[in-house]
């Protein structure tokens, strides 16, 4: 089977978000029998065991041995090597009960070394497993024994944390049992697991992020949906927004890096066509404990025909709330309950963010009994308020930007092959401070190519005709110095190409008429949280006129101008479907805050990206660049995540708690992994209550591998 196709010319998608035909829909939707092989043959996770059951996978007590070793594994078709853990995918299910210390020995058998991380597990950072932070690893042939005390319950997982081993399936789930009477009741509890395979090698996949940007991303508007787009408005128009996009290197579905073009999603290690099966009896509570254990994957689970009570986040107890729908990012879990009441299967569904495939499995009364498996939703496409534009006051019609002052931005970081644009710096980036997607790198661009450049008027942009505009006074703009605005004129149509005309509203261009307020000083922030570096919020909204000095550079291709610091936004391609999607402003946790004290002090943070090189980074910096964020034993620090890029990052703190706080710093529950969506910024607690060396990093593994990833220090 052809795997993975350079640049698959694929019809039926279109650049403005149409959905695309069924032919996009194939994907790796593996074997029936998929998974690892052994002597005996395919021994797929999702045998049934005599009463129907899934065959179990768990190990109980407080004693562990766990071999991890090379294995040929089989979900396409074709063999290929993977890491298994004692001759599984996912390695076994460990049960444990709090309170309990419990002993796991780790034998490598591979040739490389290996570790095993206890994600979201509180314990002594010696035992946490992180290679080269917390301890050597694991040599080829030696056994690790951790040993710690289980001081919490619910639903986790544990992963290999050395080079890309996640991806080859070093991973498994564990559920902790509560010392006392568990909070929540049911009947049977279940482990989802959600996984993307590969055939591909991770480092194949690595390299080829590294030299293409896109490759996996087959939905990427191709000359199809150009031709298409021409149809209806103009070529002219239509080729200019194209070649807007490709300069900017970036896509409005540019949702996930790594796409169903090579992954295979796995439900517990089955594959879409081997199904994996839980049989319930009607009228039972059922908890499933959904661990999105993938590298690369975000996904969008539903159960077509059941509401789920969300009753657990990362492992940690919340009030109840009763969704049809949730996100999950990487590295999260949610428990949920659901209570089947007629004797019906139903289709456990989990699709890709970018709809580029899914796993699944059935719920059902009998073996015998299947559930159609619906569509996947439409792909999501991002809109300028995901990419941090500012939206404020965005009803551009009629305005002139012919002359468009240019000075004062920079625009470094632009052109498509990431060097700065020399020509195109400028001197005050305050004076654009209101000109949402102009003055910040690549953004801009997005910014500029939803102002639809195309057709009409086409002066706009301009530069040869420096004339005042309204709101945008003061920006003088040197036309000498743009060679890439010159550039982005591809229309053929000389330089006329980016005339914000007369006729349509432009999303993307707010705020041009802040002239005034970008000269006066900056209001006290209402808030005055510390972590927020003399923000202004309002409604909300977070307006991002500051970045970190270390924030430029080619590791840096967008910055956000203005960010939602709304917990209540269900993301892209979740929003108004008709469903009630959960989100993080629903999360109440049942346990409070570790510590009753408010952040003595903050820490802001710019999650930073350029997909192009693929670096990624905290502040612009790469790890290898980096220094410590160094925290004092017993303190509790703020920290605000501002996301600079179009992608969602799931930043996991190892070792302590992140606190979800809402947008006036109150708290709302204990997570290990917080996503933070593109145009958004999240804010959080952390009480510095564990000593040691700390990994802290977004828990995409190619961003993690690709530099976003910090040691905290708690000294
Ligand atoms: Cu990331």
């Amino acid at each position: 089977m052809n795997i993975i196709r350079k640049n698959p010319n694929r019809p039926g998608s279109t650049a403005s978000g149409q959905q695309p035909d069924a032919s996009r829909r194939i994907f790796l939707q593996g074997l029936v029998a998929g998974g690892v092989m052994s002597a005996l043959g395919l021994n797929p996770a999702r045998a049934l065991a005599a009463d129907g059951q899934p065959a179990a996978n768990v190990l109980r007590g407080t004693e562990f041995d766990l071999v991890i070793e090379e294995m040929p594994v089989n979900f396409t078709g074709q063999p290929r090597p993977a890491m298994t853990i004692n001759g599984s995918i996912p390695g076994p299910t460990l049960r444990w009960r709090e309170g309990d210390v419990v002993t796991l020995r780790v034998t490598n058998r591979l040739k490389v070394s290996t570790s095993l991380h206890w994600h979201g597990i509180i314990l002594p950072f010696e035992m946490d497993g992180v290679p080269g932070l917390t301890y050597a690893g694991i040599a080829p042939g030696t056994t690790f024994t951790y040993r710690f005390r289980v001081q919490q319950s619910g639903t986790y997982w544990y992963h290999s944390h050395s080079g890309f081993q996640e991806q080859n399936a070093v991973y498994g789930a564990i559920v902790i049992d509560p010392a006392n009477a568990d909070r929540v009741a049911y009947d049977r509890d279940h482990v989802v697991m959600l996984n993307d395979w590969s055939d591909a090698s991770p480092d194949f996949i690595f390299n080829r992020l590294k030299t293409a940007d896109g490759y996996y991303n087959y939905v990427k508007p191709d000359l199809m949906d150009l031709i298409r787009q021409s149809e209806k408005m103009g070529f002219g128009a239509a080729i200019e927004d194209r070649l807007m996009w490709d300069r900017m290197r970036m896509s409005p579905r540019d949702l996930l890096d790594v796409t169903g073009a090579t992954y295979t999603y796995l439900m517990n290690g089955s594959t879409p066509a081997a199904d994996w099966t839980a049989l319930f009896r009607p009228g039972e509570k059922i908890r499933l404990r959904f661990i999105n254990g993938s590298s690369m994957s975000y996904f969008d689970v539903r159960i077509p025909g059941l509401k789920m009570t969300v009753v657990a986040a990362d492992g940690q107890d919340v009030h109840p709330v009763t969704v049809d729908e949730f996100r999950i990012g990487v590295a999260e879990t949610f428990d949920v309950i659901v209570e089947p009441a007629s004797d019906q299967a139903y289709c456990v569904f989990a699709q890709a963010l970018d709809r580029s495939g899914y796993a699944r499995g059935t719920l059902t009364p009998h073996t015998d009994l299947r559930a159609p498996v619906p569509p996947m939703d439409p792909v999501p496409t991002l809109t300028m308020a995901d990419m941090g534009m500012d939206m404020s006051g965005m009803d551009m019609s009629g305005m002139d930007m012919s002359g468009m002052d240019m000075g004062g931005m920079d625009m470094g970081g632009m052109n498509r092959h990431g060097q700065p644009m020399n020509g195109m710096a400028m001197g005050d980036q305050k004076s654009m401070a209101g000109m949402a997607g102009m003055n910040h790198d690549q953004s801009a661009h997005p910014g500029m190519a939803s102002m639809n450049m195309g057709g009409q008027s086409k002066q706009g942009m301009a530069m040869d005709q420096p004339k005042p505009m309204s709101g945008m006074g003061g920006m003088n703009h040197d036309h000498n110095a743009h060679p890439g605005m010159a550039d982005m004129d591809m229309s053929g149509q000389s330089k006329q190409g980016m005339a914000m005309g007369a006729q349509k509203p432009m999303s993307g261009m707010a705020g041009m008429d802040q002239e005034a307020s970008m000269h006066q000083p900056m209001p006290h922030n209402p808030m005055d949280l510390p972590g927020l570096h003399n923000r202004q919020l309002k409604d909300g909204m977070l307006k991002i006129d500051w970045h970190p000095e270390t924030e430029h550079g080619v590791g840096v291709g967008m910055k956000a101008q203005q960010v939602s610091m709304s917990l209540n936004d269900p993301g892209a391609g979740l929003r108004n479907n008709g469903r009630r999607v959960l989100t993080y402003g629903d999360l109440r946790g049942i346990d409070g805050p570790i510590s009753p004290r408010e952040p003595e002090r903050g820490i802001e943070l710019h999650l930073t990206g350029n997909m192009e090189r693929y670096i990624w980074g905290f502040n612009g910096v790469s790890y290898r660049d980096a220094t410590p964020v160094e925290l004092k034993y017993g303190e509790t620090v703020r920290v605000v995540l501002i996301n600079d890029t179009m992608m969602n990052h799931p930043i996991h703190l190892h070792g302590m708690w992140s606190e979800l706080e809402n947008d006036r710093g109150e708290y709302l529950a204990r997570k290990h992994t917080l996503s933070v969506a593109p145009g958004h910024a999240i804010s959080y607690r952390v009480h510095a209550n564990a000593i040691g060396r700390w990994a802290y990093h977004c828990h995409l593994l190619y961003h993690m591998n690709a530099g976003m990833f910090r040691e905290v220090r708690v000294v």
